[in-house]
């Protein structure tokens, strides 16, 4: 058996089945391997970076790893932006880089990069594979280690005759480790202090804390010391809607963040990093509690912070709580767009279970309180700060649940141009991705950017931020790649494309004018 079976056996093996690739030469033998093994499914991405994205998706849906296939270190660089975000995002992905041939290295080849160098500083585990024999073997070590709870990014490294050569072997599925057992000292300290300083301590949540059962774990503790629960703004997916809890998150805004965080002099961390602002501004501190705030960790991102809240809600015999009521749906909005409008409108037309891929960048900066009272969703973000995640992430998304669900794909104009090579993706699986373009012609955010910073723009300075000469048409930018397309000005409009496009088995893209 040459390595390259021995890769995509093993890998089947261990559970991934999935693979997002764009391939080149030195990955022709595992592109040749899926056609003689049944089973590993192909999603063929245009650029890289939408391949990773795709990735990182598929995980956040599916919560188990998909692979990845890019080419030699380049290929690799161009998808780093979303393995960034990815890694910020504690997903679990498997990247396969297709190398120069062990023999063909010292020639110094055009494609010849230091793989390994650029895989180190998006991934948590990172080998190359220097043997036919050897290969199964690691592809299951990398399997385990992208499994490691609550998800890690691994990179193996695959020269191309370790994967035309004979000698490969078929590797078991080796078994992640549990996550590390919650601190009884943590659990002990949380919950004193949630006995004398409930009314002062906000709980702040991240990772899995914000999926399932933790919530409500969560509010029994919230409600019994009458304390405040958030989520950490880089949160990359929360569980929203009705019989949800009605989280915030930490806002990005840095003042506005310091404002909300204000009151509390004691903040308990489930899964979350303590909160800092996403840069340094002059004259204004880094992080964004209060500087005498205590600081304390009940699970940390890699333990299990369900076995964490159990054991609080135990150690103060904390009550059942039912979930608050987020009130009635909300309707449809009327006329000219505005941030609200557009929430409220996606509130009270989304199908049950709907995914949000949220890419909106400034516009969606309150989204949130607007979908309290949505059919229950998922609801996706940017973790990393690395714009162009959306759409790829969408894509993802749509393959992880099986295209059983709806995606919307609510997506800043300027961020979208990273990666819209997605769109082709999804009109070729015929997903059902939804995509709610905003198209404001401009860099929003980065204006205000420029006072936060303390820079004073000029005409040059503000036209870097200007996207409108010439302006972007995305209807016919979609319908290139294959996806129907429709423009819209008002909330109404955008709600009955919204709701004509949920009936498709098939992308849809609608440009809304903001
Ligand atoms: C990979 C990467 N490149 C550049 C940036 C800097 N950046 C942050 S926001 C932004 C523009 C966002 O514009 P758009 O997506 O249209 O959203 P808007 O600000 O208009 O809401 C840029 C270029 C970044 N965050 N990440």
């Amino acid at each position: 058996m040459i390595g390259a079976k021995s890769l995509v056996k093993t890998l089947l093996a261990s559970g991934v089945d999935t693979c997002f690739a764009n391939p080149g030469t030195s990955e022709m033998h595992f592109v040749a391997a899926l056609d003689q093994i049944p089973g590993m499914k192909c999603v063929l991405g245009l650029q890289e970076n939408v391949v990773t994205g795709m990735a990182d998706g598929y995980f956040r849906l599916a919560r188990r790893p998909a692979c990845t296939l890019l080419h030699c270190g380049p290929g690799l660089a161009n998808g780093m932006g979303n393995l960034h975000n990815a890694r910020r995002a504690r997903s679990a992905i498997v990247n396969i880089v297709g190398d120069q041939a062990v023999f063909h290295r010292p020639f110094d080849a055009p494609l010849t990069a230091d793989a390994t160098a650029m895989a180190h500083t998006v991934s948590q585990w990172v080998r190359t594979s220097m043997k036919s024999a050897e290969l199964g073997r690691d592809a299951a070590e990398a399997v385990r280690a992208a499994r490691t709870f609550p998800g890690q990014i691994a990179t193996l490294i695959l020269p191309a005759d370790v994967s035309w050569e004979e000698g490969g072997l078929v590797a078991e599925a080796v078994t992640p480790p549990p996550p590390p057992a919650v601190d009884g000292h943590a659990i002990e300290n949380a919950a004193r202090i949630l006995r004398s300083h409930g009314t002062d301590t906000l709980i702040l949540l991240a990772g899995h804390a914000v999926l399932g059962e933790a919530q409500s774990l969560a509010w029994r503790v919230a409600s019994a010391c009458g304390s405040v629960v958030m989520a950490d703004y880089v949160t990359s997916h929360l569980a929203r809607g009705r019989s949800r809890l009605q989280l915030e998150r930490v806002p990005y805004d840095m003042n506005a963040a310091i404002q909300s965080l204000a009151r509390f002099k004691h903040i308990i961390l489930v899964n979350s990093k303590a909160p800092v602002g996403f840069f340094g501004y002059p004259g204004t501190p880094s992080i964004q509690y209060r500087s005498d705030a205590c600081i304390h960790v009940l699970s940390r991102p890699d333990q299990d912070p369900v076995e964490a809240l159990r054991g609080l809600v135990n150690a103060l015999n904390a009550p059942d709580a039912a979930i608050p009521d987020p009130g009635p749906r909300p309707e449809v909005a009327q006329g000219a767009p505005t941030p609200g409008g557009l929430a409220q409108t996606l509130a009270a037309v989304m199908p049950e279970h709907a995914i949000i891929s949220d890419e909106s960048i400034s516009y969606g900066r309150g989204f949130y309180k607007f979908t309290h009272a949505a059919p229950p969703h998922d609801w996706l973000h940017l973790a990393g700060g690395a714009i162009g995640d959306g759409m790829p992430v969408a894509t993802g998304a749509a393959v992880g649940s099986n295209r059983q669900r709806r995606v919307i794909n609510v997506q800043a104009d300027g961020s979208a141009m990273y990666t819209l090579q997605s769109l082709w993706t999804q009109a070729r699986e015929r997903l059902p991705v939804t995509t709610v373009l905003l198209n404001n012609g401009k860099y929003n955010i980065l204006i205000g950017e420029y006072k936060n910073v303390g820079a004073a723009p000029g005409p040059t300075a503000m036209s870097m931020l200007d996207l409108q000469d010439p302006a972007i048409d995305w209807v016919r930018l979609a319908n290139g790649m294959g996806v129907e397309a429709a423009r819209a000005t008002t909330l109404d409009q955008c709600a009955d494309l919204m709701r004509d496009s949920f009936s498709r088995d098939s992308p849809f893209l609608i440009e809304l004018m903001i």
